[in-house]
C-alpha cells in the first residue's frame, strides 16, 4: 500500500512560508508601489494554502475507505491500526485545511479592501503576519493527528501486496517439510518477502502464470505451520484473514517427520478453511524410505494427493489445470 507520510508541523510550515516568500519575491511590479505591496501580500497569503492543500488533502484523499476494501485487507487494517483513531486524525487534518482556506479568503478580501492612505502598508503587512500566525498555530495543533496518521501509514505500507480478488495457493505444513523449497519450484517470479504484522518472518509471495493470468503462491512462515489450537487470539485473526482469499491450500507433508502431528495440523487447517480446496503434497520422496512414504500416504488416504519428486510435474500440471 503506497501511502505518503506527512512531514512534521515545523517542516510543513517552513515549506509553506518559504513558498510564500518566493511567490512574493517573484511578484511583478504593478502600476503603483502600493498595488505592488498589496499584490505581494496576497501572493504570500495564497501560497501556504496551495501547498498545504496539495500535500495534506492528497494524503486524506489517498487514504483508502476501509469499508470499501477487500475483506482480506479490511481484516488486516482493523488488526494493524486503530481505524477510528486514524479516521479522526485525518478528519482533523482536512478540517484544518478548510479553516485555512476560509481564512485565506477572508484575508484576501480584507487586503483588497485596503485603500491607499496613511498606515495602509503597515495594515496590509499586519494582515499577512496575523494570517501566518494563525496558520502556524493551526498546523502545530496537528502534531498529534499527524503522528497518529504516520504511525498507521507506516504499518499499512508494510502490508503484503496480495490481490485478494485473484486466485491464490497458500502453503501450509510443519516447519522444514519443504514449503519454501516447493514455492521456489512452482513459482516463476522470484518470491518477494512482505512483512506480515503477525509473524516475525513475514510472508513470501510469488506467482506463476496460468492461462496468461498470474496465480499467487503464498508461503506463510510462522502461521500455518503449528497447531492452530495453540494459537493466541491475534494469531488466529491473522490466520482468519486468509479465509477471505480465493484459493487452495497446498499442505506439504514430510514423510520423515512425525505423522500424527502432521495429520492433526491438517485436520485443524481443513476445518478452518472448510470452503477451500486442498492439495496434499508428500514431499522428500527422494530421501524417504518406501515404508515412510506408504505411512504418509496411508495417513492422508482419501484426501486429494500428489507426490513430490517425480510428482512435482504432476503438481505443476494440477496447478495449471
Ligand atoms: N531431500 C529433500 N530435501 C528437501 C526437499 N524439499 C525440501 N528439502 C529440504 O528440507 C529443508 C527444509 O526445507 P524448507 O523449504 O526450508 O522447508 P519449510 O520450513 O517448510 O519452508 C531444507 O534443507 C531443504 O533443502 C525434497 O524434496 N527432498
Ligand atoms: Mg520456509
Amino acid at each position: 500500500m503506497n501511502l505518503k507520510l506527512i512531514e512534521k508541523p515545523d517542516i510543513l510550515l517552513e515549506a509553506s512560508f518559504s513558498r510564500a516568500r518566493k511567490k512574493a519575491g517573484a511578484y511583478a511590479k504593478q502600476k503603483t508601489p502600493f498595488y505592488t505591496i498589496k499584490g505581494k501580500e496576497i501572493a504570500k497569503i495564497e501560497a501556504p494554502y496551495d501547498f498545504l492543500e496539495s500535500t495534506l488533502l492528497k494524503v486524506v484523499k489517498d487514504f483508502p475507505s476501509v469499508d470499501k476494501l477487500e475483506p482480506f485487507y479490511k481484516d488486516l487494517f482493523t488488526f494493524v491500526i486503530d481505524v477510528n483513531e486514524t479516521k479522526i486524525a485525518l478528519a482533523k487534518v482536512s478540517a484544518t485545511v478548510r479553516i485555512i482556506k476560509n481564512m485565506r479568503r477572508e484575508k484576501i478580501i480584507a487586503l483588497k479592501e485596503i485603500r491607499y492612505e496613511k498606515g495602509a502598508v503597515q495594515h496590509s503587512k499586519d494582515l499577512t503576519r496575523e494570517y501566518f500566525g494563525r496558520v502556524s498555530s493551526l498546523i502545530k495543533k496537528l502534531k498529534g493527528p499527524i503522528t497518529i496518521y504516520n504511525d498507521a501509514a507506516r504499518k499499512l505500507r508494510e502490508l503484503p501486496s496480495i490481490k485478494a480478488d485473484q486466485e491464490a495457493y497458500i502453503l501450509a505444513g510443519f516447519p522444514n517439510v519443504g514449503k519454501s523449497t516447493l514455492m521456489g519450484k512452482i513459482t516463476t517470479s522470484t518470491p518477494k518477502t512482505a512483512a506480515y504484522p503477525f509473524t516475525t518472518k513475514g510472508l513470501n509471495v510469488g506467482s506463476f502464470i496460468k492461462k496468461y493470468l498470474p496465480i499467487q503462491v503464498i508461503d506463510t512462515p510462522g502461521l500455518l505451520d503449528r497447531p492452530i489450537s495453540k494459537r493466541n487470539n491475534i494469531e488466529l485473526k491473522a490466520i482468519s484473514a486468509f479465509q477471505h482469499l480465493k484459493g487452495t491450500i497446498i499442505f506439504v507433508v514430510d514423510p520423515l517427520q512425525e505423522m500424527l502431528e502432521q495429520q492433526n495440523l491438517f485436520a485443524e487447517i481443513k476445518k478452518l478453511f472448510s470452503d477451500k480446496g486442498f492439495i496434499i503434497v508428500i514431499n522428500k520422496t527422494d530421501v524417504a524410505s518406501d515404508e515412510q512414504i506408504k505411512k504418509a500416504q496411508k495417513a492422508f488416504e482419501g484426501n486429494f494427493m500428489i507426490l513430490e519428486g517425480e510428482g512435482l510435474d504432476n503438481l505443476k500440471a494440477e496447478l495449471l489445470k
